[in-house]
């Protein structure tokens, strides 16, 4: 690579002082007031044949960058809406690489057809109306598909969430993301509020709302394959931002302003591990907001796991209530005993001193 952008940069550097010498030729030629015609003439066929030059190594050099580049894209899309946004992106690559191609080959073959001939007539051509119309109402055409495929494939994945989505709440703070889950039971996600947060309840979790009761955290996120997963999207301290790059999908985590994201992955981790050849490969959830210094660290790992394996994960995880007992004195005597449900029948007071460090999801 270094030798071809050597080679490249040695030719441009001699084209420069050929361009170079030759104005200074003909500076000297139009003084002298002598052989004006022939100077000018090599002159504009320097130049001409330069245009060419530079388009046929442009070319080159933009096919080779992205044949070089390849190896470093990301693989296919691992989400249904992936593959749409993908589709579009190729589609208007497409559009625009070849109108760019097309215009700057006729720039570059017209200054070198047409270059100074003193045997040639200019033509006087001021307007012509067909042809404007054809410039300018087939790009506005093209714009205008591509803006409305834009516009409705936005418009579907940022709709409501199907109501049978899996509803993750994801919490971004300096430097890592609280996952919480809407429990084994209920399957719907308690309230929170900023006001409940301490030490071990990093969330703020309230449990005066029943819902509350079954939630529980992660350290990471498991999504099941091929069902609806909705995110839910906190912020508690600056901007974040959820970026999860194989399933294309980015959203902002906003302090005060939930957001939320829902997609399908389609493929699982074993899937994408065979795809890649790569045994210990793992999806990520990363921030890509510059949130401050541990912002690099900021990532969660996430596995995307078959229906009855991801059923099978959940099942093995304990409610935050069980693993906090403590928690029990926040519930209303009115719900008391339907919380009481959660708290192992044995006494856990040494659990429940040892259980906090082990629930703080600071994950760097
Ligand atoms: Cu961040």
């Amino acid at each position: 690579m270094f030798y071809l952008i050597g080679l490249l940069s040695v030719i441009f550097f001699a084209l420069a002082i050929s361009v170079i010498s030759k104005s200074i030729k003909l500076n000297k030629a139009l003084v002298a007031d002598e052989n004006t015609d022939s100077a000018l003439d090599s002159n504009n066929n320097a130049n001409a044949y330069g245009m060419i030059i530079f388009w046929a190594l442009g070319t080159i050099a933009g096919v080779w960058s992205f044949l070089v580049a390849q190896p470093d894209f990301l693989p296919v899309a691992a989400s249904e809406h992936g593959l749409r946004t993908d589709s579009m992106f190729w589609v208007s690559m497409a559009v625009v690489t070849f109108a760019f191609f097309a215009t700057n080959t006729l720039l570059l073959f017209f200054a070198f057809k047409y270059r100074y001939n003193k045997n040639r007539k200019a033509t006087f051509y001021p307007v012509n109306h067909k042809l404007e119309l054809i410039w300018t109402v087939i790009p506005a055409i093209v714009m205008a598909i591509l803006v409305f495929t834009g516009w409705r494939t936005w418009r579907d994945i940022t709709s409501q969430a199907p109501s049978d989505a899996v509803v993750i709440e994801i919490t971004g703070h300096q430097f890592g993301w609280y996952v919480r889950y809407g429990g084994n039971d209920d399957n719907q996600l308690g309230n929170y509020n900023y006001k409940l947060i301490d030490e071990t309840n990093n969330i703020g979790i309230d449990f005066t709302d029943k819902h509350s009761f079954d939630d529980f955290t992660a350290t990471e996120l498991h999504l099941p394959k091929g069902k609806p997963v909705l995110l839910k999207i906190h912020a508690q301290d600056v901007l974040h931002s959820v970026y999860l790059p194989f399933h294309r999908v980015k959203m902002d985590a906003v302090p005060g302003m939930p957001t939320k994201f829902w997609f399908t992955p389609n493929m699982s981790t074993d899937e994408m591990r065979a795809k890649l050849g790569k045994k210990d490969f793992n999806f990520k959830l990363n921030c890509t907001e510059i949130c401050g210094r541990g912002h690099f660290g900021m990532a969660i790992t996430v596995f995307v796991d078959e229906p009855e394996d991801y059923a099978k994960w959940c099942a093995e995880q304990k409610p935050f209530l069980a693993t906090n007992p403590t928690y029990l004195a926040k519930v209303p005597e009115n719900l008391k005993a339907k919380a009481s449900k959660y708290i192992p029948a044995e006494p856990v007071a040494v659990d429940s001193a040892a259980a906090p460090a082990e629930e703080a999801v600071s994950v760097n």
